[in-house]
């Protein structure tokens, strides 16, 4: 019998910070800051502090998208966060989200700069600032927002389901991996099925929808997730594959992916970016 089955939960839950599994050392059943620590500024109007995890992805692929569609003022600067080593829970990070979870943005532009926490507001916030990647037509931009807030919902069953009891946890469960793997396969034939009579996620256009969706349910379709792709059959989603692909091909999408990017190859790494020319040939 595994300890699984022999599990009885106490009275009241405590925190067992031995508990083991990847983020063991980062958990922490409380909110607030931990150190003092100062976040760099630099001298764009936008400065990010983040990671190139997916939802890090997707806001580094909204700049490089506005820079790329001539939005000038959509310049910023990426400041590297290292969230296994608790930088998340310095006092000026938590100023800027009191959730501690990368990305975290402020917006200097403003009278009072603007602090944005969630990526999907960070999405929204910047589509409506620069009328950008947001259709203006109330219908599609509903259809829009319903697939944003549909990720916001959905991913969550994805990484912290099943790519914890995957890849993470200290051991192999069956109970959570199945139940996970089932839910992510079946977002994945809601994507599939969406993306059967459409372009994009909302339709014909490229939206924030995609911006967001992609880090998530597009990497998992590539593979890039959690060395999961063949136990997924992601290759059977036919139209997630053709719509990744085509995602990725996109050169503001492939700048994005390397933005506060510490790990993998090293020509597609780029830990800050202070500037398009720090890109270099990459
Ligand atoms: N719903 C949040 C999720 C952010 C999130 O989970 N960030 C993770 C990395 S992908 C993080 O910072 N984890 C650090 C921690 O949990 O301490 C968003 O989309 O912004």
């Amino acid at each position: 019998m595994s300890d699984e089955e022999n599990y009885v939960p106490p009275k009241v839950w405590q925190w067992n910070a031995e508990s083991g599994g990847k983020f063991a050392s980062i958990n922490r059943p409380i909110a607030g800051t931990t150190h003092d620590k100062d976040l760099p500024v630099g001298k764009h109007p936008f400065q990010l502090y983040s990671l190139a995890t997916p939802n890090g992805v997707k806001v580094t692929i909204m700049f490089e998208e506005l820079l790329a569609a001539g939005h000038k003022s959509a310049e910023y600067d990426a400041w590297l966060i290292n969230i296994m080593e608790g930088d998340q829970f310095g006092n000026d990070f938590v100023d800027v989200n009191p959730n501690s979870k990368i990305p975290a943005l402020m917006d200097y532009s403003n009278k009072t700069p603007q602090r944005i926490f969630e990526s999907g507001a960070m999405l929204l916030y910047l589509a409506e600032k620069f009328g950008a990647f947001l259709p203006s037509d109330h219908a599609a931009r509903t259809e829009t927002l319903s697939w944003l807030f549909w990720q916001m919902g959905s991913a969550p069953m994805l990484g912290g389901g099943f790519g914890h009891f995957y890849a993470y946890a200290p051991e192999k469960f069956e109970y959570p991996i199945d139940r996970y793997a089932m839910e992510v396969k079946r977002q994945l034939d809601v994507l599939d099925r969406q993306l059967s009579d459409n372009t994009y996620i909302a339709g014909d256009a490229y939206t924030i929808a995609d911006m967001a969706i992609w880090p998530w349910y597009g990497g998992l379709a590539l593979g890039y997730l959690y060395d999961a792709a063949e136990f997924l059959g992601v290759k059977s989603y036919k139209n997630v594959q053709r719509w990744a692909k085509m995602i990725e091909a996109r050169p503001a999408v492939k700048r994005g992916k390397m933005v506060n990017r510490t790990w993998g190859e090293e020509s597609e790494q780029l830990p800050e970016r202070h500037g398009a020319g720090d890109f270099g040939d990459k």
